[in-house]
């Protein structure tokens, strides 16, 4: 491997242990917190996973000039909503999956209303974590509101609304990419603002991470439905193959294997020139954005 890769893999790794002790510090809950609500919470949030949503924060923030430290509350937030809506994603009224990020599934292990309390707790979570912990206050007000936006009915929530309705199943891609724009896009654009606004960076820093995260958000999504098809669960550490059992619109289901790949190193292409007014800066996005395109988890 190349010093340059090497050197990429070993920040990441270090970003990840960072995040990794804030969530652990975040979930030390007081006595009034039940110890099977703790459980079930640092059960989904602790576990091995990629924690792209925060290394996102993280890496928009240095590459605005800003000292990532200050960037951790954001980062933990961004990912405590992301693994509410895996929780509640899991559950038998929605994709019903007892395997998630290599372990049971938070229902399956605790049991449904705690599944769904976890989730619930997390949400909640985010935003208090983000009103306390960022500074300066206007910076966190702009991080709650982008943040709830992101997770709300014109978002994350809406997407998963279309996607589990069977409606779309003959529909195509512009219904297909409208689905992902709420549901995995929105998360991860709204990741990279809340780096770029907390690290104040100006209109055009802001209007690229933007990009960036638009076009990479729909790339990891095709990448995801891939891996679906052609990963394995022991590396992805969940169930596969369940969106094509269900009929479900997928990018390969509509475009084909070659089709869905070249589109997604395209939109790599396009997210990697997205960084361009950061010059040097953006030289970890763009490694990240390149790990995204080869996963195979
Ligand atoms: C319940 C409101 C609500 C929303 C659920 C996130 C989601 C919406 C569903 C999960 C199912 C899925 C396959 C979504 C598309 C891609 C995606 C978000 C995968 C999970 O994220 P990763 O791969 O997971 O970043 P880790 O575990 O690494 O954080």
């Amino acid at each position: 491997m190349p010093s340059a890769v090497n050197d990429f893999v070993d920040y990441s790794r270090q970003l990840r242990r960072e995040v990794d002790a804030a969530l652990e510090g975040y979930t030390q809950f007081d006595a009034d917190c039940p110890a099977h609500l703790a459980a079930a919470i640092r059960h989904s949030l602790l576990a091995p996973c990629k924690r792209l949503r925060p290394l996102l924060v993280l890496m928009a923030a240095e590459a605005c000039g800003y000292d990532r430290a200050g960037a951790l509350p954001a980062a933990c937030a961004v990912e405590m909503v992301h693994t509410y809506s895996l929780i509640h994603d899991d559950l038998p009224a929605m994709d019903d999956d007892d395997m998630r990020r290599g372990r049971p599934s938070c229902h399956a292990k605790f049991g449904e209303a705690t599944g769904i309390l976890a989730g619930d707790a997390l949400l909640a979570q985010a935003f208090e974590v983000l009103a306390r912990d960022v500074q300066p206050a206007t910076a966190a007000a702009r991080c709650c509101a982008e943040l709830a936006q992101a997770a709300g009915a014109s978002a994350l929530v809406g997407g998963q609304q279309d996607d589990l309705r069977n409606e779309f199943a003959g529909g195509g891609i512009e219904q297909l990419e409208a689905i992902h724009r709420r549901k995995t896009g929105a998360m991860i654009r709204c990741s990279l603002r809340l780096g770029g606004i907390i690290a104040d960076g100006n209109a055009e820093q802001i209007a690229a991470l933007d990009t960036y995260g638009e076009k990479l958000g729909l790339a990891f999504q095709i990448v995801d439905d891939l891996l679906d098809l052609r990963g394995s669960e022991a590396a992805l550490g969940k169930r596969i193959g369940k969106d094509s059992q269900h009929g479900k619109l997928t990018f390969p289901g509509l475009l084909g294997e070659t089709e869905s790949t070249r589109r997604a190193g395209a939109l790599i292409d396009q997210a990697i020139g997205a960084l361009e007014p950061f010059g040097a800066s953006g030289a970890n996005l763009e490694s990240l954005a390149r790990y995204v395109l080869e996963r195979n988890h």
